[in-house]
């Protein structure tokens, strides 16, 4: 059995004000191509379909363009919500996909949906375990009925070892765990969503009773603790920090119990993002763009010492799709030492302002100024 594991997808998903939807789209028809070429039977959707848990009308419009494709194609389909999907909403209309060989994981409820294909060697277990929180496991226990005999969740961790206890899985059969949570030891990049105090981890080991563990929320690709245990991270690059990434889907291939054959196959954008850096005129000179596509999402830096006035839009004769401009110079190598509130709230009105003329101009004002400031500063009160 082949199948094509994906996750982070993020339809709808707007990076730096752009949006990605047509980036999206060439995406997605890639991945229908990949599982085209690979022959794969299925694919595995990890989580983070949408960007947000009422997506606009037109990402709901992709998914579903997607999901028929795939439907139609004879490619199973396996998805769990993600911590940005609703899942109630990812979960509308499972019963009736089913039929189609669509399987999209239900409302967590104290038990995990299951399906099974199979092929040659036997059976193949398919969970599909929705993104949980601690309280999501918490109130499902509470609601079933042997909930005085269950230990009740407090961290990430104790949460999803309880729904894999829950499973009972039969580790005779070969195995598989859909999920989207954050794994001890994942690179993080920017456009994930810290959980606010950190504390959203769950240990690898508790699953080691799978063959293979399709993860999705951290979106660079990776493995953890064993090969099997695996991110396959986001189709498309969503943040700065990605930039050097080369982004894929991963291929596993189940073969008898023990016995699977792991590989990528790069994705390759419509657009894509990077980075460029260097003064005004070079970074403008037709030799340094001619050879590259000035239609990619640009973030650039500038090293001029001089802020160049009207520069995004300058820039953007050039390259359509800056989506930051920087500048890396003293002036703001020198802003980079962030103060602390408290200090800051210490200062008078003209000591921020000096402080704020100093950093634009990179001298002092002058006495003459200074004096101007504040008889400005008092006719505001
Ligand atoms: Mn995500």
């Amino acid at each position: 059995m082949k199948l094509i594991h994906i996750s982070d997808l993020h339809i709808g998903k707007r990076v730096n004000e752009f949006p990605m939807l047509e980036d999206q789209k060439y995406i997605l028809r890639q991945i229908l191509a990949i599982a085209d070429a690979q022959q794969a039977d299925g694919i595995m959707i990890a989580g983070d379909i949408y960007d947000k848990p009422v997506p606009s009308a037109e990402a709901v419009q992709v998914f579903d363009w997607f999901l028929t494709e795939l439907a139609d194609r004879k490619k199973q389909v396996y998805a769990v919500s993600g911590n940005h999907d609703s899942a109630e909403r990812i979960a509308f209309g499972a019963q009736l996909m089913c039929g189609r060989g669509v399987f999209v994981s239900p409302v967590y409820r104290g038990d995990t949906a299951k399906f099974t294909m199979t092929d040659s060697y036997g059976e193949l277990c398919l969970y599909l375990l929705p993104f949980v929180k601690p309280a999501v496991v918490r109130h499902a226990l509470q609601e079933m009925s042997d909930r005085e005999e269950t230990p009740m969740p407090e961290s990430y961790h104790e949460a999803v070892k309880l729904a894999v206890a829950r499973m009972n899985v039969d580790t005779t059969k070969r195995n598989i765990l859909i999920a989207h949570q954050f794994v001890t030891g994942a690179g993080r990049c920017d456009s994930e969503e810290v959980s606010v105090g950190g504390l959203d981890n769950v240990d690898a080991d508790v699953f080691d009773d799978f063959d293979y563990v399709a993860l999705g929320h951290i979106h660079s690709p990776q493995s953890l603790k064993r090969e099997t245990v695996r991110y396959c991270g986001t189709p498309l690059k969503y943040s700065f920090s990605e930039a050097a990434q080369e982004k894929s889907v991963t291929v596993v291939e189940f073969r008898e119990k023990g016995n699977i054959a792991l590989s990528t196959v790069p994705l390759v954008p419509l657009h894509d993002l990077r980075k460029i850096r260097g003064t005004y005129l070079e970074v403008t000179a037709k030799s340094f763009y001619q050879d590259t596509d000035t239609q990619d999402y640009v973030q650039i830096t500038l090293t001029d010492e001089e802020d160049i006035p009207d520069g995004l839009q300058k820039l953007r004769v050039i390259y359509p799709n800056l989506m930051r401009l920087e500048y890396d110079n003293s002036r703001t190598r020198h802003s980079r030492v962030v103060e602390r509130a408290e200090e800051i709230e210490q200062k008078t009105e003209l000591e921020l302002f000096a402080e704020f003329y100093e950093m634009q101009n990179n001298q002092p004002m002058s006495e003459e100024q200074s004096a101007f400031v504040t008889r400005l500063i008092e006719e505001s009160r």
